[in-house]
């Protein structure tokens, strides 16, 4: 079963048109960027909500970026594996991912590195954190609180739509 962290908080009513952007000394390609755009668009079809990408990273509600161990925040990362991004309660909007990770971007999962994970799947499990939802106890929830390198699971299931449909 889906939850909430403590306070329930979420995006007010008067932000719903959300603006997304990317950390500039990353230069990720279009390629990554997409990734995001389409685990954005997955939470888009069962909300209210909108997602943008815009140029200015600072103006930005959600900021997204990929660092190496003690970035600044509190919460470093640990190299390979462990924790692999990190997503902090509306609405805050800092969203985090390992530099270290051998991150999945497009083509077979299979013939991958053991340590790869599919960064879709990382996306759509922390876009759910940035919109409230905390973790579910449902296995096959994207918000369940378990990922095995080399899969990829990306679908919402009934228990994701079903909270955040409660939020929004
Ligand atoms: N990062 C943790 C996570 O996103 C960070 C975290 C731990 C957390 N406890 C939390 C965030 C409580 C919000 C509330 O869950 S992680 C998974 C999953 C991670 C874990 O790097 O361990 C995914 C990132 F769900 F598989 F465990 C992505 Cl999909
Ligand atoms: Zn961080
Ligand atoms: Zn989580």
């Amino acid at each position: 079963h889906y939850s909430f962290f403590p306070g329930r908080p979420r995006w007010p009513d008067h932000r719903r048109d959300l603006t997304y952007a990317f950390a500039p000394e990353n230069g990720l390609t279009d390629e990554v960027k997409g990734v995001f755009t389409r685990a954005f668009a997955r939470w888009a079809a069962v909300t209210p909500l909108t997602f943008t990408a815009v140029e200015s990273f600072r103006a930005a509600d959600i900021r997204i970026g990929f660092y190496a161990g003690d970035h600044g925040d509190g919460e470093p990362f640990d190299g390979v594996l462990g924790t692999l991004a990190h997503a902090f309660s509306p609405p805050s909007g800092h969203f985090h991912l390992d530099g270290d990770e051998s991150w999945v971007v497009t083509g077979d999962l299979r013939s991958a590195p053991v340590t790869a994970i599919d960064l879709e799947s990382v996306a759509v499990h922390e876009i759910g954190h940035l919109l409230g939802l905390g973790h579910s106890s449902v296995e096959e929830s994207i918000m369940f609180p378990t990922i095995t390198s080399r899969t990829r699971k990306v679908d919402l299931a009934v228990d994701d739509v079903t909270g955040i449909q409660e939020l929004y």
